[in-house]
């Protein structure tokens, strides 16, 4: 069985939001049951012991078997790997899955991050008020890409992937900004994902975690 990796808290704005999130969901997708160990932010967090989980003292990480992996993009990975709900099973469709979760991370999650940093931790600074809008811009660049090449498809690839998985949970990160309204398709295809009952009791998961934790 899988063992998560995650904190025992994080402060309110980051409960919903936390990396761990991600493996969560695409373990419910995959239908697989997983066991959840707590490392505390802090000292615990850079353990020797965390540091040969996480190389970088972060969270997530996994464990299972002789498998130790961290890295949230490497994780979901892992776990599509072993669902077709998440990953196709045709070498075509294997390949585009796995594009789209690099360009959720690569590409859109570079230029949400900012703009999430902003917001949650710099909004009244004198250099985020001044640098805001160009990241709200290049943030809007990319959504438009997405939002185009998602077209009128359900999912980015016509069915749901881990692709769509990683990009929705990318999206999140900017969920308080609302700059989403301005891509109808996009917004729809975000609550699309999100109305999926293996997200929903991904997040019940999440938050009754921290909540029993605390
Ligand atoms: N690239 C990593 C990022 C992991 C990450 O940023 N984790 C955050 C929680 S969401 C964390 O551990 N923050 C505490 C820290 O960096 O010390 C991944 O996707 O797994």
């Amino acid at each position: 069985m899988i063992t998560l990796t995650t904190y025992p808290w994080v402060p309110d704005f980051a409960a919903p939001l936390m990396r761990a999130f991600r493996v969560r969901w695409a373990l419910e997708e995959a239908g697989l049951p997983y066991s959840v160990r707590h490392v505390a932010l802090g000292a615990e967090q850079c353990s020797p012991e965390h540091l040969a989980r996480q190389p970088f003292g972060q969270a997530p990480a996994i464990e299972e078997g002789g498998l130790t992996l961290f890295e949230s993009g490497a994780i979901a990975l892992y776990i599509a790997e072993k669902s077709e709900v998440l990953m196709p099973r045709d070498d075509i469709g294997r390949m585009r899955a796995i594009a789209w979760l690099f360009a959720a991370l690569n590409s859109v999650e570079t230029a949400v991050q900012p703009l999430g940093e902003i917001v949650f931790f710099h909004e009244d600074a004198n250099w985020a008020k001044e640098r805001r809008p160009q990241v709200e811009s290049f943030v809007r660049r990319r959504l438009a890409s997405v939002e185009q090449a998602l077209g009128d498809k359900a999912y980015l690839e016509g069915r749901f992937t881990v692709g769509d998985l990683m990009m929705v949970d990318v999206l999140r990160i900017i969920d308080s900004t609302h700059l989403i309204d301005g891509f109808p398709k996009l917004k729809a295809y975000k609550q699309r994902c999100e109305a999926r009952p293996a997200f929903q009791r991904a997040l019940t998961a999440q938050l009754e975690g921290f909540r029993q934790a605390a």
